[in-house]
This record gives C-alpha cells, sequence and structure tokens, in this order.
C-alpha cells in the first residue's frame, strides 16, 4: 500500500476499478481491496470492500500460517472460478478477510480453515483470489486461461507430498541433484564421487507433472559456497519457475556473508535474489540455529537474525526454517539439559530415552540445542513452517522417525513438514496418521523411481486421507 499510495497508484487502481475494468487480484491483491488490513498495521486498505483483513486466530485449533491446497465453497456464479468448486488450490498466508452482510454482494467463494474466510470475490469484471493460481497447478493454469478443469473431490486442507531436490556442484563442476545415506553423498567407490541423480530443472518438471504438491531445493554445500556466487542455483530455479506451476523452496546458505573483496552481503539480499529467481519460500539452516541459540541464551529478539529479517520484510509464510538433528540415545532422561523422550525403539545398547541434537553445516557439526528447543524459539522468532528431517533416518528408506516428528509437530502451532526415510507408500500413511505433520517430504525414493508420486497419492486417499489429486 506504500508503494501503490507513493506512486499514485492506489488512486489510479481505485478509479479503474469503480469503471469496472477487468482486474484480478491475487493474495494480497485481494486484501488491499479491503478497508484496512492488520498486516503489519493496521494499513489503510483501497477501502472498495467494506471489512478488515485479520490473522488466522490459532485457537480456533488451526495451524498458522495457512500454507497448502485447500478446498474452496463457491457461494456466488463468478464466472472464473465456477468449475474449480470441487478441486484443491494453494494457499499461504497469516491473514484473511471475513464474509459479512456488508460485503456479501462481494464473495464468490470462501474457504474453510478454523473458519469460514472469503477466497475470491467478484463484481462485474473486478475478480480477486486470496489463493495462488499460478501456483496451483493444472487447475490454477485453467483459471488464468479461462478453460475448464478436470473434474476432482477437495473438501479441505490436503496433506501435502513434496519432493526434494538435494543438489550441489560435483568434482566435474556441473550441478546435479544427489542424495546421501545419512548425509554422505558420495558413492563409496574408488573415485569417491558425488552420487548424481539427475539434472535439477529436468527433475523438478518431472516431479510437477507427477503431482508434486511442492518442490524444494537445498543447495547442500551453501554452507560454504556463497549462494550469490552460485549463479547456476538462481538460474535453476528461473528455469524451473518457468514450467512447475507449484510452490517452489529453496535453501542453502541463506546468511550474512563477507567476500573475498571485503563486499558485505546481507542475509536479505540473498533472500531477495532467490524471491527475484522464482522462489516461493526460502528455508534456513545452520543461521537459523546461530538465531535461536542466540534468542535462548538472551531472551531478547535481537530482530537482526537472517530469520527475523527476512520474515518481517516478506512475511513468515515465507520461511522455513530446516532442522537436522541427529538422534542421541539416553539412559536416563535427567542426562541432558535438553527435551528428551522416550523412544519407541530402544537404543543399541537398550536406552530407553533420546534427545535430538540440532546440528550445522549438513550435518558436520552438532550444537548445544535440541531440536524441541530450536523448534519452539523459531517459530517466536518469526519461522512459518519447519522442515524436519533426521540425519539417522536419511536415505534408510525404513519410514520416517515418527517419536521426532511427533514431539515437534505437537509442540509448535506453525505447520511442519515431515523429512527423511520415506521408502514405501506406508510409511506416508503412518506419518500422518500418528503425527500432527502438515505434509512428507521424500527424496530418494523419488529419484530412484522406486515409489511414483501418483502411487503415494493413491494409497493416502484410499487410506482416507485428503490429498490433491
Ligand atoms: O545450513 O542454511 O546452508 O542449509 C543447508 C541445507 O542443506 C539444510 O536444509 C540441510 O538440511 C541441507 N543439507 C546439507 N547437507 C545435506 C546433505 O545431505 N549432506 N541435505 C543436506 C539434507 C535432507 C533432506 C533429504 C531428506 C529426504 N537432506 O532434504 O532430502 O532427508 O531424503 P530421503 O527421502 O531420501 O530419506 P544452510
Amino acid at each position: 500500500m506504500d508503494v501503490l499510495n507513493k506512486t499514485g497508484m492506489g488512486e489510479a487502481l481505485s478509479s479503474y476499478i469503480e469503471q469496472d475494468r477487468p482486474f484480478l487480484g491475487i493474495c494480497l491483491g485481494l486484501q488491499l481491496l479491503f478497508e484496512s488490513s492488520d498486516e503489519n498495521g493496521p494499513v489503510k486498505g483501497l477501502g472498495l470492500i467494506p471489512g478488515v483483513v485479520g490473522r488466522f486466530d490459532s485457537s480456533n485449533g488451526v495451524r498458522v500460517p495457512h500454507i497448502g491446497w485447500n478446498a474452496i465453497q463457491i457461494t456466488r456464479e463468478s464466472q472464473i472460478l465456477d468449475d474449480i468448486g470441487n478441486r484443491h488450490v494453494y494457499f499461504v498466508h497469516s491473514y484473511r478477510a471475513m464474509p459479512s452482510d456488508d460485503n456479501r454482494e462481494w464473495v464468490s467463494s470462501t474457504c474453510n480453515y478454523g473458519d469460514n474466510f472469503i477466497a475470491s470475490i467478484r463484481r462485474g469484471n473486478v475478480h480477486a483470489v486470496q489463493f495462488h493460481p499460478e501456483k496451483s497447478g493444472d487447475v490454477g493454469l485453467s483459471v488464468l486461461r479461462r478453460q475448464k478443469p478436470a473434474q476432482g473431490k477437495a473438501s479441505e486442507l490436503a496433506k501435502r507430498v513434496i519432493a526434494c531436490l538435494d543438489v550441489r556442484t560435483n568434482d566435474k563442476g556441473d550441478l546435479v541433484v544427489t542424495k546421501g545415506d545419512q548425509y554422505d553423498v558420495r558413492e563409496h567407490t574408488k573415485e569417491n564421487e558425488v552420487r548424481n541423480l539427475g539434472k535439477p530443472v529436468d527433475l523438478a518438471g518431472q516431479y510437477y507433472k507427477d503431482g508434486a504438491d511442492e518442490v524444494s531445493f537445498l543447495n547442500i554445500t551453501g554452507f560454504r559456497d556463497f549462494p550469490l556466487g552460485d549463479l547456476p542455483m538462481l538460474q535453476v530455479l528461473r528455469h524451473a519457475s518457468e514450467n512447475v506451476f507449484v510452490p517452489l523452496t529453496v535453501g542453502g546458505g541463506i546468511r550474512d556473508f563477507t567476500d573475498a573483496n571485503g563486499r558485505y552481503y546481507s542475509s536479505l539480499e540473498v533472500a531477495a535474489e532467490y524471491f527475484r529467481s522464482g522462489a516461493d519460500k526460502i528455508s534456513i539452516g545452520s543461521d537459523a540455529v546461530y538465531a535461536a541459540e542466540e534468542y535462548l541464551k538472551t531472551k531478547v529478539k535481537s530482530g537482526k537474525s537472517s530469520l527475523e529479517q527476512i520474515s518481517r520484510v516478506y512475511g513468515n509464510q515465507a520461511v522455513v526454517v530446516s532442522i537436522d538433528p541427529r538422534r542421541v540415545y539416553l539412559k536416563d532422561p535427567k542426562d541432558v539439559e535438553f527435551k528428551s523422550i522416550r523412544v519407541t525403539n530402544p537404543g543399541p545398547n537398550g536406552e530407553q530415552y533420546a534427545w535430538y541434537q540440532c546440528t550445522v553445516n549438513g550435518g558436520r557439526e552438532g550444537r548445544p540445542i535440541g531440536a524441541y528447543e530450536l523448534a519452539k524459539a523459531v517459530e517466536e522468532l518469526g519461522a512459518g513452517e519447519i522442515l524436519l528431517n533426521c540425519i539417522d533416518c536419511d536415505g534408510q528408506g525404513k519410514g520416517f522417525d515418527i517419536d521426532l516428528i511427533k514431539l515437534i509437530s505437537d509442540a509448535v502451532s506453525i505447520p511442519v513438514i515431515a523429512s527423511s526415510g520415506a521408502g514405501a507408500v506406508e510409511h506416508f500413511s503412518e506419518v500422518f496418521s500418528k503425527t500432527n505433520a502438515s505434509a512428507a517430504l521424500a527424496a530418494g525414493i523419488f529419484h530412484r523411481k522406486e515409489v511414483p508420486i501418483q502411487s503415494v497419492k493413491e494409497h493416502l486417499l484410499q487410506e482416507g486421507i485428503e490429498v490433491r489429486m
């Protein structure tokens, strides 16, 4: 709104819309039509539609931000949305407008998430949607192209299935998708080369076609190769986003950095470059661990960490924190000051307890903080979502670490993505039935074509778990 007001565009837009000229607002493009918004505010909107944009209330039992594929209920003929009432569309936001008697003539669909909020509005040629058609796969594209989408069945927020591409430069200098066993990505051969499972842009395009609900790129050597010096990664994002119409997340190397010539780059600049290149969300690993340690030590939010700065500027729905914990078995939970749990499967020496130690630099260094403490701290610092890996399970194909995922997904009220260890379709239904994870991510089984994404979705559907088909 600041920019629109400063440039005179606010007034111009208002008179354009008043004249019923063709308009399509997306996300904030819907919210700014209202009188005001509580986000970073109150901020005055264009005031064309009665109502105030407020924050979701997590005491209604929902995780905030609202991230993922949800169903919408068409309430009135809207021309562009009439055919998508039974399909999932992609939302990512913490604030929403509510229907009321005063704005009834505008509301064309609603969505249920804790309460019924406005999913779209229409009056004459003026349309706006809270969800992202440009990220809603074929259904969203059908809205933009004014075509009829295929039939589907959607009733609530779907559990997401995410394909993850761990990316790094191999010894020949090519950027490849690789995959580790407990984070070790080198082949155990004489050459000891980096495992090469394909090209990042090609695989991302393939997973989009196969039905992935999101694609994540993790620049796994970002902690040592500064991403803005690593232009291929930005190019990967640019090319991938030309053909992938579901959300893209990118992580690796998001931190403040001073290069060899003494030029300083802020983490905000790194994130901005990732967003400009096509990322919808960025993911922070090591730097979030340092920020959480500092916060727990000082009990003060400095506002200076990459996590706090990026979430302040771009909103917490755009900031994922990626956690790389390692399980440490304990004989006695009192042996550590961190949160420990009674494990389902005892350790190698019959230990009944474990804590989950956070690591940095791709699992190379253990830190004095547990996954539980980290998750709660980063939620307070502004993370919008947690990507929960587990070094012990990574690449093992024996299933997710249910104990860990339950611990973390019960501890926070932001969405948690379960990661590491998927080896069969049953592992996905297990994680969704036994924990409060909002999404499950896998890498190896998709790269090696052992289990197609479609089979995961069909299995979940059979098990009565809502998914986007
Ligand atoms: O610390 O901010 O530079 O971020 C680095 C990022 O790179 C972190 O998100 C970290 O998780 C990731 N990373 C670093 N080293 C590795 C490695 O494997 N050597 N990859 C790595 C993490 C874990 C998952 C993996 C799942 C699923 N990979 O992303 O894809 O475990 O695998 P599976 O289904 O095959 O079991 P920073």
